[in-house]
């Protein structure tokens, strides 16, 4: 499934689009699990260990802007992962031993679907090497007009940028100033439902809001190799063995000469990306109007 060009073309710009990865019965059950979610939010009004909501979410109008860790919520989007395919890609990239890290779906409604300011997931889960990447599931069609992910071509073998805000504490988010060259060269990553991108740990990359009538929807992984270990420590060594996708089980930890800035102290508003940026001073993105 993957050429020697698409692993030559990730390693010069850390990232790329292979279309066609699901077939239509398994996009079809993943979008009706991901209503049928949306329809259980209208029975709350703040967010849980499964739902960030929207700002202007009400239980009468769930408005959902993630689904944590899906994973764990519905065997079918844990089952995407566990793809012969999806699994030698990741071999491909990342070497035989691959861990899961975490998953999320992160939903653009139409017309109100949240941005994701810049930055580099990173900064969020430094390790002691940067062979980690994340997948993006497209669950829907995705073009410029549904808040596709940018990500720059080449930032990950670039500077780890400042994730924090002016009160010292990790905010999620990098000052737009500090990227507006590297912004102006973002490539979308547009495609077909069905379609995966691989983007490396340190690429640059945001999202902007959904100004269509259509949704985007894009489930997404973030794993690890093997002997890349958390420099947050492991808390509970079974449970992080239990995530492993490919290959034993391993002690051995490979250093590599890696920039780090340590995601501390933490974000004052925890649970999410979008909960971490509300610190952020600026923002590069045009935010939704209030409904
Ligand atoms: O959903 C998006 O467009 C961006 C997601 C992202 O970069 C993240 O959650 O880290």
């Amino acid at each position: 499934m993957l050429t020697e060009q698409h692993v030559a073309v990730y390693r010069r710009d850390g990232v790329i689009v292979v279309p066609g990865l699901l077939d239509a019965s398994t996009l079809l059950e993943l979008r009706e699990t991901t209503a049928a979610l949306v329809r259980g939010a209208a029975q709350v009004s703040a967010h849980t260990d499964i739902y960030d909501l929207e700002p202007s979410h009400t239980p009468d109008a769930p408005r959902v802007r993630r689904i944590k860790a899906p994973h764990k919520v519905h065997p079918a989007f844990a089952a995407v992962l566990r793809r012969p395919a999806v699994l030698d890609i990741l071999r491909a990239l990342l070497g035989s031993g691959v861990r899961l890290l975490g998953s999320k779906l992160n939903m653009k409604s139409a017309r109100f679907g949240s941005p994701v300011e810049w930055h580099q997931d990173w900064a969020f889960y430094p390790h002691t090497n940067d062979d980690l990447l994340a997948i993006g599931v497209l669950l829907d069609d995705t073009d410029l007009a549904n808040g596709p992910l940018l990500v720059v071509p080449g930032s990950h073998t670039g500077k780890v940028f400042n994730h924090h805000g002016a009160d010292g504490r990790f905010c999620g988010a990098i000052d737009p100033a500090d990227v507006a060259e590297e912004a102006a060269r973002a490539v979308p990553l547009t495609g077909t439902a069905g379609a995966m991108s691989f983007h490396h740990v340190r690429a640059l990359h945001g999202s902007a809001l959904n100004t269509s009538d259509r949704s985007r929807n894009l489930l997404l992984f973030e794993v690890a190799a093997s002997d890349a270990w958390p420099l947050a420590g492991v808390a509970d060594f079974d449970e992080f063995n239990s995530r492993l996708l490919s290959g034993p089980p391993t002690v051995v930890a490979r250093m590599a000469q890696v920039p780090v800035r340590m995601p501390l102290p933490p974000a004052l508003r925890q649970g999410s990306i979008y909960e971490n940026q509300t610190a952020a001073a600026r923002g590069y993105f045009a935010r939704p109007v209030a409904a």
